[in-house]
């Protein structure tokens, strides 16, 4: 007999930096959603939709869950991670196998009275296996009954099997989407990203919280796609550190950017970076909303 389609929304939330994005494009098997190493790099919730004959599983990754709320940013992302729980069929707690700590019980706490959740021991090449065990034992006791999986995001390790039990836990449900749509952001969204994900890598300090990027103009021509973005700041002393000396973090910043995003469009890209300021964006509701930071996309 046939099985039965199974189709269902899994929510992958956890602490900041423990490598929700890092697993949804691993389980996807695109870059979909920026990667960092350090904490706060996603701000929306990014849907990494899965489909094969006989599921469709839909990954949302949401921006790290922490207790930083006094910027008007920091509480929409918060937003953007917490409206997930309710509307998720299965919830993906991830950890970090070396950072395990009060932050990751309170979230555990949070979601006990969800019935499918699966706890997700991220990182664990970076630890012998030994030295796994304890680790698993302390969470046990958090969150008795919980299936525990030991998975390393960056190198592969043990994703099959995790995803064999997402499945498994997924209703019985017609897909939600075409079997060739892979998420729910545009090109011109990711495209931002990346160039966000250039700024995070390439400049020092705190400066990548202070810092969003909008498309302004984006064109798809036969042979070239063209694009024009802003990166926005908050104080011209930022604007300096972002051009660097004779533009030349800019350009670095550019190149790195459109690589990927060459990558991305299968196209040649033409691309051109502005930087302008915008005092305070970060905690104004209204430079916020026209920065796509709306309820709208953190899926509320
Ligand atoms: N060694 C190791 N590093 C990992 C693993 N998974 C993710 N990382 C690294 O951890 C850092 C954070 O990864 P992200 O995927 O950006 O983490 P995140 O949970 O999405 O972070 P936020 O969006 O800030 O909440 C990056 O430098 C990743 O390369 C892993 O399995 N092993
Ligand atoms: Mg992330």
């Amino acid at each position: 007999m046939k099985d039965t389609f199974r189709t269902g929304y899994v929510a992958l939330i956890g602490k900041p930096n423990t490598g929700k994005s890092t697993l949804m494009n691993a389980l996807i098997g695109t870059k979909l959603s920026i990667t960092a190493h350090r904490p706060q790099t996603t701000r929306h919730q990014i849907l990494g939709i899965k489909t094969t004959g006989t599921y469709q599983c839909i990954f949302v990754d949401t921006p790290g869950l922490h207790d930083d709320n006094h910027k008007a940013i920091h509480r929409y992302m918060n937003r953007a991670a917490a409206s997930m729980f309710a509307d998720a069929d299965l919830i993906c707690v991830l950890l970090e196998v070396r950072r395990f700590n009060r932050n990751d019980e309170k979230i555990l706490q949070r979601v006990s009275k969800f019935d499918k959740v699966i706890i997700v021991l991220n990182k664990i090449d970076q630890l012998a296996k030994e030295a796994c065990l304890p680790v698993m034992k302390q969470i046990a006791e958090v969150a008795p009954g919980r299936e525990i999986v030991p998975v390393s995001a960056l190198k592969g390790d043990n994703l099959d099997r995790l995803e064999a039990l997402i499945v498994s836990q997924l209703p019985p449900g017609a897909p939600q989407f075409p079997h060739d749509q892979i998420t729910d952001k545009s090109t011109r969204f990711i495209a931002a990203e990346i160039i966000r994900e250039k700024l995070f890598r390439v400049l020092k300090q705190e400066l990548p919280y202070s810092i969003t990027v909008n498309i302004d103009h984006y064109k798809e021509e036969a042979d070239i796609t063209r694009i024009s973005a802003t990166i926005w700041v908050e104080r011209s002393s930022q604007k300096g550190i972002v051009i660097g000396k004779n533009g030349s973090l800019l350009k670095k910043i550019g190149t790195l950017a459109r690589k990927d995003i060459e990558h991305l469009v299968d196209n040649r890209v033409y691309l051109q970076l502005w930087v302008k300021i915008r005092e305070d964006w970060a905690d104004d509701e209204k430079a916020l909303a026209s920065f796509g930071y709306s309820d709208a996309n953190s899926g509320h």
